[in-house]
């Protein structure tokens, strides 16, 4: 049989989607609405298994780590000595995974809306799921914005490891957020949070870009490849109090990565000039 999952994928400024994904798809593994929204997991041809949380493609097993470790790596080796990191979001793991690769850090929180996330990750990610394991990984279920809101000056480190602004997670990509994240953050405190299609997405980036603006005294974007989210080239957005997102400013280079380095790391923030022109 012929089975294909196709994604509407987020664009702007029309009304339903006019771009579409599609991955054919050898067996549908899980299918069940949780209290927050319908997650599916499936095992396809090309990407292994795909984790799609209400018709969204979130990760799949083959391009993940190019995701997963530019999120987590550029803030982490941008901080000279972090040691208290907050994920918002990033139920699934992979971003817990990455963290747990740098020594130094001593705590790692999540806070993840929907337990069933965290479920299906340890059922059907074996490879994204190690970091559950380790004793410096604390799992909060509740809504990142209380959280963050509930803290003050409690982490070195915040990653916004985010769906599309749909629905709830909308809130995520708000002002009052922003504010919420810069107070939560020690002095000298990083955030990074996955901030979209830099082709598709535009007025919303720039929309973060001066949220961000606003809460922090550093602004950065920079981008990597995700292969299956819409556009193929994915943002990250960084806010910081005093270090600079584009240069590893500690010496520990995290390993294993397949697409993290320092190099990498530098060279992602040289923004080509149709995403420049988002920001001016
Ligand atoms: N267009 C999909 C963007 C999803 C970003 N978050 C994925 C979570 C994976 N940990």
């Amino acid at each position: 049989m012929d089975l294909w999952f196709t994604e509407k994928q987020l664009t702007e400024g029309t009304e339903g989607a006019t771009v579409c994904l599609s991955v054919r798809i050898k067996t549908v593994l899980y299918r069940e609405k949780s209290e927050y929204q319908e997650i599916a997991v499936f095992d396809t041809y090309e990407f292994g298994r795909m984790l799609v949380l209400d018709g969204i493609i979130q990760l799949t097993e083959a391009d993940e780590f190019m995701y997963h470790e530019m999120l987590a790596h550029v803030p982490l080796c941008a901080h000279p000595a972090p040691e208290r990191v907050l994920v918002v979001g990033g139920g699934d793991g992979g971003t817990v995974r990455e963290i747990c690769k740098h020594p130094g850090v001593r705590q790692v929180v999540l806070a993840e809306l929907d337990p069933a996330v965290v479920a299906v990750s340890r059922a059907y990610f074996p490879g994204l799921n190690t970091g559950f394991a380790d004793p410096r990984v604390e799992i909060n279920y509740i809504n990142g914005i209380d959280f963050v809101n509930s803290v003050r000056e409690a982490f070195d480190v915040i990653i916004v490891d985010s769906p599309d602004p749909l629905g709830p997670a909308a809130d995520l990509f708000g002002a009052k957020f922003y504010r919420g994240v810069s107070r939560a953050l020690r002095p000298g405190g990083i955030m990074v949070a996955q901030c979209e299609s830099p082709f598709l997405n535009r007025g919303l980036i720039r929309q973060v870009a001066d949220h961000i603006r606003q809460a922090f005294p550093l602004f950065r974007y920079y981008l990597g490849p995700v292969p299956t989210y819409p556009g193929g080239l994915w943002g990250y957005a960084a806010g910081s109090k005093e270090h600079e997102p584009c240069q590893p400013g500690n010496p520990f280079i995290p390993s294993p990565t397949r697409y993290y380095t320092p190099e990498i790391q530098r060279c992602a923030f040289t923004l080509p000039p149709f995403v420049q022109s988002i920001f001016t």
